[in-house]
Formats: C-alpha cells, sequence, structure tokens
C-alpha cells in the first residue's frame, strides 16, 4: 500500500468550518480511506467544498416531500431530515418517553419555551453533522440539506410564541441569551450557504396538514398558519424580521412555488430541480 503523507495544511480547512476536533475525526475517516482514494488532502479540500442549505418553510407545506425529491435527483446532495421523532418521544427514564410535542400543542402556555428549547438543541445536533464521505468524493457541487434550521426555530416559531403570549419576556431572554451564544460560538460551522423557502398560502398548508393526519397537529388552526406564514414573509421576502447574525441578514433565498401539487406532477419537479440545481451553483 502507497503511504500518503499529510501536512498540518492540508488538515486546516480553508473556510475554517470546522473545528479542531471536527477536523481530528474526518482526519481518522480520511486516513481509513487513503489505499481506496490515496489522496487526502485532496479529500479535505473536499470537505470544504460542501455547501449547506436549509429548506424553510410552513407545516405541511411539503418540505419532507421536497426533501425526497432531492435526495432522488442528485448523489451529490445530501437531505438532513427534521428531528420530529426525537420530539415525540422525550427519553425520561420512566416507564414511556413523553410526547412533547403533543404537549407543546395541548398546552402552549405551558411546555412552549421547553419545546422551543429541546427542538432547538436537537437540530444544533443534526446541523452540525458532519457530511457523509459519499460527499467528499462528488464530482459536482455537493450540498447537504437540511430541513429548517436553528434560524426558524427562532425567527418563525419561538418568536410566534413570543407573540402569542406563550412565552413570556423572562423566557424569550433567556432563549435569546443561550440562541445567540451557541449560534456565535459555533460560527461558521453553523451558517447557510443558501436557503430554499417553500411557499405557499397558508389555506392550502391547512389542507395538507388535515391529509397527513399527524395526531398531535389535529388542532392545529388556519390562524395559527396564518401567523407562521406572516413569520417567514416577514424573514425571508420582506427582509424585514430583526435578525441577529450578519451573516443570515446576507443569505440568498429561493423562492419556489409550492401551491401546486408537485408530489404528482413531474413537470414541475423538473422545473423544481432545475431552479435548485441553479441556485446551487450560485451560491
Ligand atoms: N415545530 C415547532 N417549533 C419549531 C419547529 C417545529 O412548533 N421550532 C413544529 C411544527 C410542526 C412540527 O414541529 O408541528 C414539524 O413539522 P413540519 O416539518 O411538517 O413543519
Ligand atoms: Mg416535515
Amino acid at each position: 500500500t502507497k503511504k500518503v503523507w499529510i501536512s498540518r495544511r492540508d488538515l486546516v480547512p480553508s473556510r475554517g468550518i470546522y473545528s479542531e476536533n471536527a477536523v481530528k475525526q474526518m482526519r481518522k475517516r480520511v486516513l481509513s480511506t487513503d489505499e481506496k482514494y490515496g489522496n487526502a488532502g485532496q479529500q479535505m479540500h473536499e470537505v470544504n467544498r460542501i455547501k449547506r442549505v436549509s429548506i424553510e418553510g410552513n407545516i405541511a407545506v411539503g418540505k419532507s416531500t421536497f426533501a425526497k425529491l432531492l435526495r432522488s435527483a442528485s448523489k451529490d446532495w445530501e437531505v438532513v431530515p427534521e428531528p420530529v421523532t426525537k420530539w415525540q418521544k422525550v427519553d425520561t427514564s420512566q416507564q414511556s418517553a413523553s410526547n412533547l410535542l403533543d404537549m407543546m400543542y395541548k398546552d402552549p402556555q405551558r411546555w412552549a419555551y421547553t419545546f422551543q428549547t429541546f427542538s432547538c438543541m436537537t437540530r444544533l445536533r443534526t446541523q452540525l453533522q458532519l457530511p457523509p464521505q459519499r460527499l467528499l468524493r462528488a464530482r459536482a457541487t455537493p450540498v447537504q440539506v437540511f430541513e429548517r434550521s436553528v434560524y426558524s426555530d427562532r425567527y418563525i416559531f419561538a418568536l410566534n410564541m413570543v407573540h402569542l403570549g406563550c412565552i413570556s419576556s423572562v423566557e424569550w431572554a433567556v432563549y435569546q441569551d443561550w440562541h445567540s451564544f451557541l449560534v456565535e460560538q459555533f460560527g461558521r460551522r453553523l451558517e447557510l450557504e443558501g436557503i430554499i423557502y417553500l411557499k405557499a398560502p397558508p389555506e392550502i398548508c391547512h389542507k395538507r396538514l388535515g391529509r397527513r393526519g399527524r395526531d398531535e397537529e389535529k388542532g392545529v388552526e388556519l390562524a395559527y398558519l396564518e401567523r407562521l406564514h406572516t413569520q417567514h414573509e416577514n424573514w425571508l421576502v420582506h427582509r424585514s424580521t430583526e435578525l441577529h447574525f450578519e451573516q443570515l441578514k446576507r443569505v440568498p433565498v429561493l423562492v419556489l412555488d409550492a401551491s401546486v401539487e408537485f408530489a404528482e406532477d413531474s413537470d414541475v419537479q423538473k422545473e423544481f430541480i432545475m431552479q435548485v440545481t441553479n441556485f446551487f451553483n450560485s451560491i
């Protein structure tokens, strides 16, 4: 077997996204694939080539369907789903796990803050996930696509709960304090190169929500989706939401019209893929 020498310089990501620890982990992986691929320095270079994008949009607009579409469209795109099952089964070390999503919808006054803390923490973990080997070897533009982000957690959902009076001003101060701290600490590792906004009228989302029939969401009213819609519009279209992270203020946004039933329409799907491909190449 051929020996491959890796200089320190090869392992310092040029864009400085990864912590020393992450680089160490990747180094291990790189070393274990040495024999196969020969050029470790090249692989490190490729980790830093991977772009990160989030899919944003109202509840039941079709993010998961869209994510599946992306997954099947290119091997160079990895889709990281929202950790919603973790919110439905919080391990309490008692006989049965707690369904925090359900508790939040049933008694938001009591549970909204707790839910928003937990959903953001679990999201943080998924958003920090290292990209799979496959992406390191991608020929075209490798992209990690996240279903929502720590940014929609704060600027859509948590903020909406503040407006509704379900998160108190003290809870909000605490939330913002740890959220800003964590996002700043993780720095470039949490930054996104782009956002895809799936946009549809709240009435359509409400219909789709009924159709998918997630038990916890049975009581979600149109008025609630209307509020979330406005939050999305303010953040991603009018850009009037007050943001606290410089890079986020400048992130490019691709708006896709998700009001058509794209799950069954291959023409629309093709059009989406084309727009997404162009978007990924432009960011
Ligand atoms: N959710 C929430 N607060 C967040 C993130 C998600 O209340 N910060 C809720 C909205 C949905 C569910 O979790 O009920 C996620 O489903 P979907 O991805 O289809 O929007
Ligand atoms: Mg979903």
